[in-house]
């Protein structure tokens, strides 16, 4: 080839090169997710994995409060992060996550409707959030290590009275109760037993709440927000605070280990927090297109059922109910009844205000001082 033709081709490939719009320019085949602990299934990275060639890097957490705080601080270096639909909220107006190009993510036809409405009171037009899996914020029990425990009391009608009434809960610190280890997680239904609204803006009720807790601090024996999965499973805890999902992986941890620990998510006839955990691409994210990918890979029908059947969270995705193993499409603690739904509190955004207030009385409660 001759010299002139050989740098007339190249200036053409560089033409090309810079023509190319940049979405469509190579990203690294690198995905970095940041998410919860217990949940996600055992072939869900290995599955995308093969199937795109990107190599996902997968960090966990177990609060609201520490995803934040890393997202408030900038440059994670995530990808994809997976914060609760509230705080999501409080992330949008920060503008740490960036708008969803949803021309890449047609799998987005699957979510229900419902549950998009409902969270796009939160994200208007559902433009960053899309739902994970969710659940509910509740009690678990080892049925037969409770009763034991309250000799001869009957089970009180109000599922709560177990954890936050002294007369219950001081019983049950023989055999261990845990509370998960979050203000945002435990606030709420405390503030609920005292008839306060869950997601209160006042800082009152907050103090109100945090002398309510100190009334039951001498019989918490563990704050934890994973390790109580296998704590409950194995029979070291007998009461937890904790996620509805968690505590069913408990219970299937017992039955498969055949330890005789009956455990059980409990349905509280009053009211409870629900949780819908959202994946969304954080504004800095080094891979957006990657973490798009990943979006439309997990709410795949069989994928997004595929997470159902191991960690025992519903998913919001329409089309994979036929996917979800029937007993646990059927699990009342797993798919909230519509009437138990109704009852079910929407998780609403902190002012920085009330997220002060949480941290100063959470950390009153934990100390113990
Ligand atoms: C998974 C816990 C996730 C639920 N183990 C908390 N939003």
């Amino acid at each position: 080839m001759s010299r002139g033709l050989s740098s007339l081709i190249s200036a053409a490939a560089l033409t090309a090169a810079v023509a190319l719009p940049a979405a469509a320019q190579q990203e690294e085949k690198v995905l970095n997710i940041y998410n919860w602990s217990d949940y996600i299934a055992e072939d869900t990275i290995k599955n995308f994995e093969k199937e795109t060639g990107i190599k996902v890097r997968y960090d966990l957490f177990d609060s609201n409060e520490v995803l934040h705080a890393k997202l408030a601080a900038g440059k994670t270096g995530y990808d994809i992060v997976v914060p609760s639909s509230n705080w999501g909220r409080l992330q949008i107006d920060g503008g740490l996550l960036r708008e969803l190009d949803k021309s890449k993510i047609p799998n987005l036809a699957n979510m229900d409707p419902q549950l998009q409405a409902l969270i796009g009171k939160l994200d208007p037009g559902n433009k960053h959030l899309v739902v994970w899996l969710w659940g509910f914020t509740t009690l678990g029990i080892n049925v037969d290590k409770v009763k034991a425990a309250l000799g001869g009391m009957p089970m009180p009608d109000n599922a709560w009275d177990l954890i936050f009434d002294p007369k219950y809960v001081s019983k049950l610190k023989s055999c261990g109760v845990s509370v998960l280890d979050s203000p945002s997680e435990i606030l709420p239904p405390a503030l609920q037993y005292i008839n306060k609204p869950a997601f209160s803006k006042n800082a009152s009720d907050y103090q109100d709440a945090g002398r309510l807790l100190q009334t039951i601090r001498p019989y918490i024996t563990l704050f934890s927000s994973s390790g109580y999965i296998n704590d409950l499973a194995n029979g070291s805890l007998c009461l937890s605070l904790g996620w509805s999902g968690d505590i069913n992986i408990a219970r299937q941890r017992a039955i498969d280990a055949k330890n005789g620990n009956n455990i059980v998510a409990l349905v509280p006839k009053t009211t409870a927090t629900l949780m819908f955990d959202t994946m969304a691409i954080p504004t800095d994210a080094p891979h957006p297109n990657n973490a798009h990918l990943w979006i439309n890979y997990i709410t795949r029908p069989e994928v997004h059922a595929s997470l159902t059947n191991k960690v025992f969270y519903a998913n919001p995705n329409a089309a994979a109910l036929k996917f979800v193993k029937k007993e646990l499409a059927e699990n009342k603690t797993i798919y909230l009844t519509d009437e138990d739904k109704k009852r079910m509190t929407v998780p609403e955004p902190y002012s920085s205000d009330t997220r002060r207030v949480m941290t100063r009385v959470y950390t009153k409660f934990k100390t113990g001082l």
